[in-house]
């Protein structure tokens, strides 16, 4: 496989014309997409012809782009994160903040223009991190993204506002305070996500304000046990937060899984040899076990090419399918994974060692599963 294709554009050219259409038409809702990584290549291209800053950064541009167009080669998961200073350099006015979140939800929702009639998705919740720089503040950051998600309908689009690991205890404060108000001042922002650089941060600290979030009304996603080096720790603190998504929970402990969303009605004994420290959150009892089932938001193309998953055999995929706990299919970062809602999809379908190889109607149950798990139903 080619690595610029990337593994969803080489499922997706596998299946013939009847599979592609099959999937075309399923309604699907893409659940976990961040904005700055899922800006369209001609977008990025736009903005750097009209960029002007100093001739270190130029560089940097110059090169991250030259990668992006090349078909990135990620060693490991920090290489990931490096691609950022270029495209936020680029993405630092309200103005340009305004253009790639229009980019993005044409992308997402208008139709593909491939000669399907369908958009890559039916539903999409777009998330991204406030960013304050010195031509905008993190409210009029905000402000840039939703004007443009306004203007879809509420079945179409809504926001979910990402705090990243990395930050301090107060600009997390900051920006689940102002998701709040904004929220409760009638703007479409629905949830809450955790993301950056998994190997960073204290998520201890983070939990009084994902609380906050929740009680407030907002949903609550967090990327979970993305890398190896999550500790069982990292993983407990947001899950005393009772999360109600989960974003790529890869490397969740058998132990956390057996203890949060085993069936009631398996034997006793397979949590009997449970020895977790810090001890699980009062919540989790045992009559309770079973009954939480938070929607694990699966990225395959990112999981692989991020090598935090080494094929698609071994993607903890199957753990969710056989368990029957409800999932949903995104792209995370469309840029550099070089994939699509559809791309994803036929990573499901496609024929091994290309794809998972699952049926129609499994495909389509998925797909169910997706929509059902949105934070704003779209059929409320
Ligand atoms: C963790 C990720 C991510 O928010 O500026 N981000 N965080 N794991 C991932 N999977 C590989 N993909 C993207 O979009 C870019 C930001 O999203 C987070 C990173 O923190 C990145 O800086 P926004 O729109």
């Amino acid at each position: 496989m080619s690595e610029i294709m990337g593994p969803a554009t080489a499922a997706l050219t596998s299946l013939c014309p009847d599979d592609v259409i099959f999937l075309q038409s399923l309604p699907k809702a893409e659940l976990h997409a961040h904005l700055n990584g899922s800006i369209p290549i001609q977008t990025i291209m736009e903005l750097a012809q009209q960029y002007s800053p100093s001739s270190a950064q130029t560089t940097e541009v110059a090169d991250t782009i030259e990668k992006l167009m090349s078909g990135v080669i990620l060693n490991e998961i920090s290489d990931f994160f490096s691609l950022f200073p270029a495209i936020y350099a680029l993405t630092s006015t309200p103005e340009a903040v305004a253009t790639v979140t229009r980019a993005v939800l044409q992308s997402f929702l208008n139709p593909t223009g491939d000669g399907a009639e369908s958009p890559q998705c039916a539903y999409l919740e777009l998330r991204t991190t406030p960013r304050a720089t010195t031509h905008m503040t993190r409210e009029r950051c905000l402000t840039a993204v939703l004007d443009e998600i306004e203007m879809y309908p509420a079945t179409q689009a809504a926001l979910i506002v990402s705090v990243d690991r990395r930050m301090s205890d107060f600009d997390v404060e900051e920006c689940v305070s102002l998701a709040i108000e904004m929220k409760n001042r009638g703007r479409r922002i629905v949830g809450i996500d955790v993301c950056g650089d998994p190997r960073s941060g204290d998520m201890q600290s983070f939990t009084q304000h994902l609380s906050k979030a929740k009680g407030a009304g907002l949903g609550l996603t967090v990327h979970i046990a993305e890398c190896t080096e999550n500790t069982t720790e990292d993983s407990l603190a947001f899950l005393s937060c009772h999360p109600d998504r989960l974003g790529h929970a890869t490397f969740l402990s058998d132990e956390l899984k057996t203890l949060f969303f085993a069936d009631i009605s398996q034997p006793e004994t397979e949590c009997g040899s449970l020895s977790l420290s810090p001890s699980p959150p009062h919540w989790i009892s045992k009559s309770q076990r079973g009954q939480y089932k938070p929607c694990v938001e699966i990225c395959l193309s990112s999981n692989l090419l991020t090598k935090t998953v080494t094929s698609l055999d071994a993607h903890h995929i199957h753990y969710y399918l056989k368990n029957d706990h409800p999932i949903v299919i995104c792209t995370d970062d469309t840029l550099p994974f070089r994939t699509s809602c559809l791309g994803e999809y036929s990573l499901l379908l496609a024929q091994p060692p290309l794809g998972l190889g699952l049926g129609r109607d499994d495909v389509a149950r998925i797909a169910r599963m997706g929509m059902d798990a949105a934070f704003l139903r779209p059929r409320d």
